[in-house]
């Protein structure tokens, strides 16, 4: 299935009654969020597969395709456009197994060892990071540009760099062969989710373009 990675939108809905969460999450799809993760942790299987199905529907008004987070039942339980597995959830191929053919599989990589496994076993797109500390829930590590830049060159799939990322540090990914840019509390936190979407990708976009200078 086709995406485009540009701004590539991971919610958090752990701060957020529910009616606000969605709020939050449309206007950063307004703002221009190009793809959409809903990423929870904590919640039921029931729960998780609940505000998919909200989310999904936003997400379709916005011709915006749905990526669930680690778990593959919900995103088929909902039709969501794809999955994203991490290093300790379900290997990359057994998620494009289930998933089928026509889904978006994503996975996160660190190393360029695990960026070529993700890709040969069927991954789409690759998340790299973190690039900067982050203050998301999340169990990870400090990716190095040099790290990035090296995954780039060594698989076809484009490579999103993520962690701590938002408009005033995109700097150090200038001329890295990035596809794009993820991004959690950057939007997710941001008093007008709209407007910050919509900084966030003219910043990127301003760096991709002085990049092919
Ligand atoms: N993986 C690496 S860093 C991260 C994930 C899920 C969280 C990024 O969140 P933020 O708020 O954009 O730093
Ligand atoms: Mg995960």
């Amino acid at each position: 299935m086709k995406f485009d990675p540009t701004l590539y939108f991971i919610t958090d809905s752990t701060p957020y009654g529910e009616e606000e969460f969605l709020q939050r999450v449309e206007a950063a799809l307004r703002g221009g969020a190009t793809l959409i993760q809903l990423r929870e942790k904590e919640k039921s299987t029931k729960e998780y597969i609940d505000l998919a199905a909200k989310v999904h529907a936003i997400a379709r008004e916005y011709r915006v395709p749905l990526i669930i987070d680690d778990r593959v039942d919900v995103a088929l339980a909902v039709d969501a456009e794809g999955v994203h597995v991490g290093c300790s959830d379900m290997p990359v191929a057994t998620a494009r197994k289930l998933m089928g053919e026509d889904k978006i599989v994503g996975a996160t990589a660190k190393t360029v060892e695990r960026a070529l496994e993700s890709y040969h076993g069927g991954a789409d797109y690759l998340g790299v990071g973190a690039i900067y500390p982050t203050t998301t829930k999340v169990k990870t590590v400090l990716t190095s540009t040099d790290t990035l830049r090296e995954i780039c060159a060594a698989v076809p799939i484009p490579v999103n760099a993520i962690g701590g990322l938002n408009k005033g540090n995109l700097q150090v990914l200038k001329g890295i062969p990035i596809a794009g840019i993820c991004a959690v509390s950057a939007i997710m936190k941001a008093q007008d989710p709209q407007q910050a979407a919509r900084e966030l990708k003219e910043a990127y976009q301003e760096l991709a373009t002085s990049k092919a200078v």
